[in-house]
């Protein structure tokens, strides 16, 4: 018999699915709304390098669970598409002058080639591209929306900017070297500019992006990633007097006010620290401290945000030279300025509690500042015992007068209580979230739709929409910060939209790349929708998407951004559920052989071409499925996919056996039965390699048959057909049945036959029958002799004795043999 011939049936079934339109959905009524299912990947940025091994396990996963849907009568969505604007597109044109368009167009076409090599069932007459101009007709219609509803503003940012290569970098392409921040690309100075950024008010939506969380069935840890980024906290804003005679200027200024969590360590607090870029600064710093707090001052703009939180930084910080007074005890306290203070968080500035704060300790050592303990860890402590290290943890208050004694919860309370009594603070919360920066200095990207006029916006007319990208002469930034768009006179320059005739200018800056994705979930659901982002009654249909899968990567921002748009759609009346993604699982990372990560450098990156060109698609595929739990971290294995083309060779070889209508034996019938069970209830749960290796338990117990029961092998087929379809179409059509496989019923199992035959065994001492029992047959001979041994009457003869030997038969005997 000819070897396994994957490559001809799998290009035989590719084109009978394409043909046939096997896998297309529409919205089908006679489906109750309980039996749809959307299931949903990340959709890939098309990149040069083409689809990396990566991209199939996640894709694989959700396709065996979709093509197992179908045949349990789900009617089932589940789309593909691109995210296709984005970086390395327009940097490869600013290096070579191509075309972003055209670079993107032709990785879509590799990457969608390829991933019709791997057989998935999507339904392709859905695919979507983010820079498609009626794809990114609706991405403009939805910012007009947020713009409408006040949540798109302009706002002054902090940028990194590039003096050499004339542009705004983002975080990921600014590298922190010995020298200071560098461009990734070329190794050139950068620093932070106030530039003029679209900001989008997400933290509007802060509190429901947390409160939402509770209501999804998504993995813990992502969850706990979300509410940490959003970071609410409870605490209290305090205002602390200056030293009217220990600042220039004192008295007509109106004092510090600080944001803590901790107003129960007010006593506590021996200085305070302002973020350099606090306005008090220049007003409060002394002329003896000037030129210190100037030079500290212009140091910190090289600094990022993330640089400067790091907790195990060595502190750094200088005095201003001024003091303020702590209203809780009239102490005059220094003020100091240090970059751990963050100018974007709580007001700015902080009292500083040595004592009880890890950053604040190490500050307060390297510069010798006064610590005092205000926190005990009982009633019984000695107050007056001093502290070895910052003690963050709750306990009693001392040190505190009236409040020495409370818990800390309690003292928390009371402290603030007192503070609104008078006037000097109140309860407050704060967010670690910040609004969106969503503006880019780029060509590749959605243009914003607004217009600007006297110094005023105004939105492009909806009719007007898309407003499509211009060509541009070269896609080099235009060294003024903004994108190469504003090089475009003719485009930049049009007639104010509001029909005065007045001349304004087009908005230059472009979207960021997720902004197509934060809601291409809904395109898919009806894509050629030319006059609205979906039809309603089909959103209502779809929606939400039932299952998400893809990297954890994701984990923050991508998924906090499309809640966020789903949500203000949801206020918008556009969608009816306020959540798109009610379950969420993230395939793990597939290391290199041997357990690295794979890289190109390394040499170790393995190409799914080549996979599928030695092995087939249907081996690529239950290979990546087989190499471990899904949502685990594992090293590919070269041998480990051999092994399961050796597997799909096997069965492929089964059908050398003739196909007979005999009833199968007993133990086989068994196998089949448990075979079901076991598929089933694996691929619902998408424990997909246990699900595999129960096929093959199924495969083996085949291979000691003469013949192929077409009872066993008819369901086998439709249990291997989501996992290898190719093969089990073929297969398939081999036993006369008609195509597809892919959309057969189900095969049904029956739980009395799944259950193990019972063999009474016989329990003997010395060779005496004393006992009976009843076990499954087959049970190995180490359970055997350990049920025999707790058997009560054989507990009784062996009491007190020792058991020299113990004698085994399996479905037949347990003697012990005694002295
Ligand atoms: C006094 C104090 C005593 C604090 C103590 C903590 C422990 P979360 O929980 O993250 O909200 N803080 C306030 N604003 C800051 C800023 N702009 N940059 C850096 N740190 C800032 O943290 C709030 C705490 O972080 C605040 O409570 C403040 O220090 C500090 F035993 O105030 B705490």
């Amino acid at each position: 018999m000819k070897k396994y011939p994957f490559s001809e049936i799998e290009k035989k079934w590719q084109r009978y699915w394409e043909e046939n339109r096997t896998f297309r959905t529409v919205e089908d009524p006679s489906v109750p709304k309980e039996r749809r299912r959307y299931v949903l990947d990340m959709f890939p940025y098309p990149s040069a390098a083409g689809l990396h091994v990566g991209h199939p396990e996640g894709y694989t996963a959700t396709d065996i669970y979709c093509r197992f849907l179908r045949m349990r009568g789900f009617n089932v969505l589940h789309p593909m598409g691109f995210d296709s604007f984005g970086l390395p597109a327009e940097n490869y044109a600013i290096q070579t002058g191509t075309h972003p368009r055209k670079t993107t167009e032709e990785n879509i076409d590799r990457f969608r080639e390829q991933i019709k090599n791997l057989g998935f069932s999507y339904d392709w007459d859905r695919e979507v591209s983010t820079h498609k101009e009626d794809y990114y007709h609706w991405t403009q219609w939805i910012f007009l929306k947020l713009w409408e509803k006040g949540l798109a503003y302009v706002a002054e940012i902090p940028m990194w900017y590039c003096e050499e290569l004339g542009t705004v970098l983002a975080n990921e392409e600014v590298l922190t070297t010995p020298d200071g921040p560098r461009s990734e690309r070329g190794n050139h100075p950068v620093e932070r500019r106030p530039l003029r950024q679209w900001m989008l008010r997400i933290t509007e939506y802060a509190d429901r992006l947390l409160e939402g969380l509770d209501t999804l069935d998504w993995p813990e840890s992502i969850k706990a990633m979300q509410r940490n980024w959003i970071g609410r906290s409870e605490g209290a804003n305090v205002r602390f007097p200056l030293a009217p005679d220990a600042v220039p200027g004192g008295t007509a200024l109106s004092g510090i006010e600080v944001y803590t969590t901790r107003p129960d360590t007010l006593f506590g607090a021996t200085y305070m620290v302002l973020a350099p870029e606090h306005p008090l600064v220049p007003q409060i710093t002394t002329s003896a401290q000037a030129d210190q707090v100037q030079a500290y001052v212009a140091a910190t703009r090289l600094k990022s945000d993330l640089e400067r939180s790091e907790l195990s930084r060595e502190k750094t910080g200088v005095f201003t030279g001024a003091f303020a007074i702590n209203p809780v005890n009239q102490e005059q306290i220094p003020i100091w300025i240090s970059d751990y203070i963050l100018i974007s968080y709580g007001t700015g500035a902080i009292m500083a509690v040595p004592g009880h704060d890890e950053r604040d300790w190490a500050f307060a050592t390297r510069f010798e500042l006064p610590i005092k303990k205000v926190v005990a860890r009982s009633l019984q402590e000695d107050p007056r015992e001093p502290l070895e290290a910052a003690r963050p943890e709750p306990g009693f208050s001392v040190n505190s007068g009236a409040f020495d004694g409370l818990p800390t919860e309690d003292a928390k309370a009371r402290i603030t209580d007192w503070l609104e009594e008078e006037g000097i603070g109140e309860k407050t919360v704060n967010y670690k979230l910040r609004d969106w920066i969503f503006s880019r200095q780029r060509y590749w990207g959605e243009p914003i739709p607004l217009v600007e006029c006297e110094g005023e916006y105004y939105p492009v007319p909806y009719d007007q929409l898309p407003l499509t990208l211009p060509e541009v002469e070269k896609y080099t930034p235009t060294g003024t910060g903004e994108s190469p768009l504003a090089a475009v006179e003719s485009w930049v320059n049009c007639e104010c939209p509001d029909g005065s005739g007045r001349p304004g200018r087009r908005e230059t800056n472009t979207m960021p790349q997720w902004a197509g994705s934060c809601w291409y979930h809904l395109r898919y659901i009806d894509p050629h929708n030319a006059q609205a982002l979906a039809d309603p009654e089909k959103l209502d249909y779809w929606l939400p998407v039932d299952l998400y899968v893809g990297g954890a990567e994701h984990a923050v921002l991508h998924l906090l951004y499309a809640r966020f748009w789903h949500k203000v759609l949801y206020d918008l009346g556009i969608v009816s559920c306020d959540e798109p993604f009610t379950r969420l699982v993230n395939q793990g990372m597939i290391l290199g052989e041997g357990g690295v990560k794979m890289s190109k450098s390394l040499g170790n990156v393995i190409n799914p071409d080549d996979v599928v060109a030695r092995y087939g698609a249907d081996s690529m595929r239950i290979y990546e499925m087989f190499m471990g739990p899904l949502r685990q971290e594992k090293p590919w294995s070269t041998q480990g996919l051999v092994g399961v083309y050796r597997f799909l060779d096997r069965v492929w070889r089964l059908t050398e056996r003739p196909v007979t209508e005999d009833e199968p034996g007993e133990n086989l019938l068994r196998v089949l039965h448990k075979t079901i069970r076991k598929v089933t209830h694996d691929t619902d749960e998408l424990a997909l390699n246990t699900a595999i290796s129960q096929m093959m338990i199924l495969v083996n117990e085949l291979y000691k048959e003469e013949t192929l029961p077409r009872s066993v092998w008819d369901p086998f087929i439709r249990l291997l057909s989501p996992y290898a379809p190719h093969l089990a179409e073929e297969l398939w059509e081999m036993i006369g049945n008609p195509a597809p496989v892919s959309l057969a019923p189900w095969p049904q199992y029956d739980e009395a036959l799944t259950q193990d035959e019972q063999i009474t065994v016989v329990l003997q001492v010395n060779g005496k029958v004393r006992a009976r029992m009843e076990v499954p047959a087959g049970t190995d001979k180490a359970t055997l002799q350990t049920c025999a041994a707790q058997n009560a009457r054989i507990q009784e003869f062996i009491e007190g004795k020792e058991v020299v030997k113990v004698v085994v038969v399996p479905d037949k005997l347990v003697n012990f043999v005694v002295r």
